[in-house]
């Protein structure tokens, strides 16, 4: 057989919500935020263009009208995948699915970037489905929730040029990471605990018993007082078993962090569990030997 339609598939897939299915904007909405196209592809790394400069950070979030869309009370947003999200236990922490919205950090040392909690989190309940009609809701997490959206892995809170090492968003952020955890972490230690991912509400659809969905709905209650905002939506990534740093391969540099973080998974640590145990142990090692590159 021609590889020809393998490869045609990989030049189209991609990790990010592909359509719209339908949007009911509902009722007290942040005005001119309706254009619910805004959610698909990937979400924004740099807002503010022409206005107000800025990178998107945990202390910048996205806030332009071509990046967010606002759901009022009584209002939903369906969009669907082209290729399904799978329940997958190789995911980092068993994480399936990704939402960006527009959360941020309060700065309590601004332009410094000192965490003191967090604004616009606006909840938002998330529902899954294989087929668009059936739905099942997620009860572990509200849409526009924890953990901000990073663009760039090497800019600092406000900086208003874009940043060369883009974050990785289809690596969430260690779903055990609470706000209290960060509170009063300047940027730095905030950043250490997202290692190299962008940010966005972590989904194990596991939940659901659900193998693997292809449509998300957001929606809010008639009688909110919150109108979330959502710039985007991904797939995970798996991890490699064995690629403790996720470079694509599994060799010694794994093998020595990996038995350097010996004992209980670390929030924000070395990803070296490789059977959701969140213990690190001779059983992660002998996985990881067995798919040596
Ligand atoms: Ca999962
Ligand atoms: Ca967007
Ligand atoms: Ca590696
Ligand atoms: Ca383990």
């Amino acid at each position: 057989m021609s590889p020809l339609p393998i490869i045609v598939l990989s030049l189209f897939s991609n990790p990010w919500a592909d359509a719209l299915v339908s949007f009911d904007e509902g009722i007290g909405g942040s005005p001119g935020y309706n254009i619910p196209e805004v959610a698909l592809g990937e979400p924004s790394r740099f807002t503010g263009e022409d206005v107000w400069p800025c990178v998107v950070s945990p202390f910048n979030s996205p806030w332009l009208t071509d990046e967010i869309v606002s759901i009022g009370a009584g209002g939903s947003l369906v969009v669907s995948f082209d290729e399904p999200v799978q329940d997958d236990s190789t995911n980092p922490w068993g994480v399936d699915l990704l939402i960006f919205g527009n959360t941020g950090c309060i700065d309590n040392s601004y332009p410094n970037g000192i965490v003191g909690g967090v604004f616009s989190d606006d909840g938002g309940l998330i529902e899954v489905s294989q087929d668009g009609k059936q739905w099942i809701a997620i009860t572990a997490e509200l849409a526009n929730g924890l953990w901000p959206t990073r663009g760039y892995l090497d800019s600092q809170p406000y900086d208003a040029v874009e940043g060369s090492v883009p974050s990785n968003f289809t690596l969430p952020v260690d779903p055990r990471l609470t706000l209290d955890d960060v509170m009063n972490l300047d940027n730095v230690a905030l950043m250490n605990l997202y290692g190299s991912s962008g940010g966005g509400t972590p989904i194990d659809i596991a939940e659901t018993g659900l193998p693997e969905i292809s449509f998300v709905r957001i929606s809010v209650d008639a009688n909110s007082k919150l109108s979330p905002e959502i710039d985007g939506l991904a797939d995970v990534t798996a991890q490699i078993i064995g690629d403790v740093n996720m470079n694509g391969t599994v060799d010694v540099t794994d093998l020595l962090a990996l038995i350097e973080s010996f004992g209980p998974l670390a929030i924000g640590g070395p990803l070296a569990d490789f059977n959701g145990d969140l213990y690190v142990d001779v059983q992660d090692l002998l996985s990881l030997i067995g798919n040596w590159s």
